[in-house]
């Protein structure tokens, strides 16, 4: 059984990490109270990837905040990473599941409830859904679903969900009252003068909410 907290769940961007890097970006977060970390970066190679992900998984080790890698499944294997996500256009999940083995956690974004319908539990451990509102983060992002199309993605998909796009503290509460078990934020942590106390703030109203 993969036991993971979906909670707070940063996405690293190397340009918003740009500043001090994404590897204390992550220290800090984690520090603060991110439960888990993704290392996505679309412009990287996977030898770039491995290289950034190994260094990241030293930071996080013993912290008990999970690394998760972003579409480069030779790269999340190479790091020993605990997961990988994957979005709609990189990869079959039978596909991904088949390389990473039975153990590591599978994430699969979800932008549609007919995608969501879709999803195999016994493939995928959790689902990325959004975005919920407009972001200028992911250029290429889809149509925003906000809170009702949250709710619903999250009544229609079998595994664990975990909302993003747009997201800040102030959301906390609708995020989970729609259902969702967190939030995963990009630019509320990376890039903000003090990514430990942005993250310190989400995690306290988080702690306000949650079931
Ligand atoms: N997928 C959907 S929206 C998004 C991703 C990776 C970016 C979210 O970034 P932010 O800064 O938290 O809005
Ligand atoms: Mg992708």
């Amino acid at each position: 059984m993969k036991a993971f907290d979906l909670s707070l769940y940063l996405v690293l961007d190397p340009e918003l990490c740009a500043g001090i890097g994404m590897v204390e970006t992550a220290r800090l977060a984690v520090a603060g109270g991110a439960t888990m970390v993704q290392l996505r970066d679309k412009q990287a190679g996977t030898a770039a990837m491995i290289t950034t992900g190994r260094a990241l998984k030293q930071a996080l080790d013993g912290t008990g905040a999970l690394l998760i890698v972003n579409d480069d499944v030779e790269a999340a294997i190479a790091i020993g990473a605990d997961g990988l996500h994957i979005g709609q256009e990189d990869m079959d999940a039978r596909m991904a599941r088949g390389m990473i083995g039975p153990k590591m956690i599978l994430g699969l974004s979800v932008e549609t409830e007919t995608l969501a319908a879709a999803v195999d539990p016994d493939l995928v451990d959790y689902t990325g859904v959004g975005p919920v509102f407009a972001t200028p983060t992911k250029a290429d992002h889809k149509q925003p679903i906000g809170f009702d199309g949250l709710a619903r993605l999250i009544k229609t998909s079998p595994v664990p969900s975990v909302a993003i796009g747009g997201l800040k503290a102030e959301h906390v509460a609708q995020v989970f009252a729609a259902g969702a078990k967190g939030l995963a934020v990009v630019s509320a942590i990376a890039g903000t003068p003090d990514p430990e106390a942005a993250t310190r703030r989400i995690a306290a109203e988080i702690r306000k909410v949650r079931p």
